[in-house]
């Protein structure tokens, strides 16, 4: 049996009843397939590939706290320190009802290499916990983000594990964790990102996700002949990262027709006004029904649709497999020429192999998202030289990042001779520095 599909069986078996954990890694060890084949004997020698699917350290932790009511709820939280072979773990937490350590570790191995991609020195983490922010109080979520990083101080710090935002986890969550943390260890330093621009966070981290994806899709549109500007665009999702590819979008001249939630979608053949959505889902923190009231020319569904709406582009922005093989075919149909994806692991990958092989440019999350934790990674420069750099610095080296993650991908495709093949790109140049630095630094 070849050393990938050992490895691959190997983590089915040791990691039971976590679906998504081996999706993630067999998307990735299937494109490595040549580049391992080509170094298989020192690579099965040092078990690298045993070590890069074997988290360094996971952490699982209760978190205790007291509701409005006066009563005790207890959540499940968990911190996946991966692989600190190129720098400190990094990677948000991710607050949901439906996080567990299986979801927690899929997203701790994807940030290994998307964080690799973006050329900077920070290693692959995940955290979170099934405690779910909507509808609670603000009072009942900073008791919650209290207790979780009490416990979880103990294992970070600005030059071992920096976390910061993700499904669930915005500024103010962040905000919360930070001043416990300070309280706790009585130190001032980056040890998360997506702080408040008061207390040491970037400016341009809010939209770095959003907009380091139309800066990528603009520049793979742009290599493959097609301009980014007057193209119709769907969006799932409406948070953090929805809400600032909308807005990028729109200023490169494309059109936004949809946005999402987990329980509807709008239809806008207007184009979404973005302002209206930050009311609404930043300020409000209301559902998308209250876009569609406010706004004539849209239209509100239940359910989700938004992939079967005409575009040329698709950008999944919300949460994990929601682009299924059903949505592709429809895509396909509708004549879309671009898929990137906002989200980590949106489409899966019967839907992707579908895209691909139909010819729709596909950009993988790992390197279409890789634009927030790129800004946060800029964060924590800018709070180690304790200075804070402007708006358009932090975007301009957002921009350089973006545009030059795309190049290594396309060029790695091509370089092993699967020209066009994003997938297999980001996955090829993202690994290749890991286990460099792996090797170098020997068995541990
Ligand atoms: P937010 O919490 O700000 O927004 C999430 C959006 O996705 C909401 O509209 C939410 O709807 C929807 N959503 C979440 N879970 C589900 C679900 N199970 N089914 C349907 N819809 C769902 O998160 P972000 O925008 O930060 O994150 C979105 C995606 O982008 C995630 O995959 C995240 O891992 C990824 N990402 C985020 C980065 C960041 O910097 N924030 C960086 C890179 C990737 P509802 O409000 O109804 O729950
Ligand atoms: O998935 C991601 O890359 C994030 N949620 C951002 C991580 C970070 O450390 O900024």
């Amino acid at each position: 049996m070849s050393y990938v599909d050992e490895v691959f069986d190997l983590v089915v078996e040791k990691n039971p009843a976590q679906p998504e954990f081996h999706q993630a890694v067999k998307e990735v060890l299937e494109s490595l397939r040549v580049v391992i084949e080509a170094n298989e004997e020192a690579y099965r020698r040092d078990a690298l590939l045993e070590r890069l699917v074997t988290p360094e350290r996971q952490l699982l932790f209760r978190v205790p706290w007291v509701d409005d009511q006066g009563q005790v709820q207890v959540n499940n939280a968990f911190r996946v320190q991966f692989n600190s072979a190129i720098g400190p773990y990094k990677g948000g937490l991710r607050l949901h009802p439906s996080v567990n350590l299986g979801i927690i570790k899929f997203l701790g191995f994807e940030q290994i290499f998307k964080n690799s991609l973006t050329g900077l020195p920070i290693g692959g983490g995940k955290g979170g916990s099934d405690f779910d922010p909507k509808g609670k109080s603000d009072r009942e979520v900073m008791a919650f983000c209290q207790s979780f990083m009490t416990e979880l101080s103990k294992y970070i710090g600005a030059d071992t594990d920096v976390p910061a935002g993700d499904i669930g986890t915005g500024a103010r969550e962040i905000g919360y964790m930070y001043g416990q943390y300070k309280r706790i260890k009585g130190v001032y330093e980056g040890v998360l990102t997506g702080k408040g621009l008061s207390y040491g966070g970037s400016l341009a981290r809010t939209e770095a996700t959003g907009y380091g994806l139309l800066y990528l899709t603009a520049e793979m549109l742009k290599c493959n002949g097609h301009d980014i500007s007057g193209k119709t665009v769907v969006i799932s999702g409406s948070g953090n990262v929805a809400i600032y590819a909308c807005q990028k979008a729109q200023q490169l001249g494309a059109k936004v027709v949809t946005v999402s939630d987990s329980t509807g979608w709008v239809y806008d053949p207007e184009g979404i006004d973005v302002a209206l959505l930050k009311e609404v889902k930043e300020v409000k923190r209301a559902r998308l029904t209250e876009y569609a009231a406010a706004r004539s020319s849209a239209e509100y569904h239940e359910g989700r649709g938004v992939w079967g709406i005409k575009c040329d582009v698709a950008l999944p922005c919300a949460t994990q497999n929601e682009l299924l093989i059903e949505d592709a075919k429809a895509l396909v149909a509708n004549g879309c020429l671009a898929v990137a994806e906002g989200a980590n692991m949106p489409t899966t990958m019967e839907a992707t192999e579908y895209l691909q092989a139909n010819g729709v440019l596909f950009a993988p999350g790992k390197a279409a998202n890789a634009g927030g934790v790129a800004t946060s990674a800029l964060e924590m420069s800018q709070n180690s030289e304790r200075l804070s750099w402007t708006f358009e610095e932090v975007d301009s080296k957002l921009q350089n990042i973006m545009v030059n993650i795309f190049h290594n991908l396309d060029n790695a495709a091509k370089k092993y001779g699967m020209e066009g093949n994003y997938v297999a790109g980001a996955n090829i140049a993202g690994f290749l520095k890991v286990a460099e630095a792996m090797t170098a630094q020997g068995i541990v």
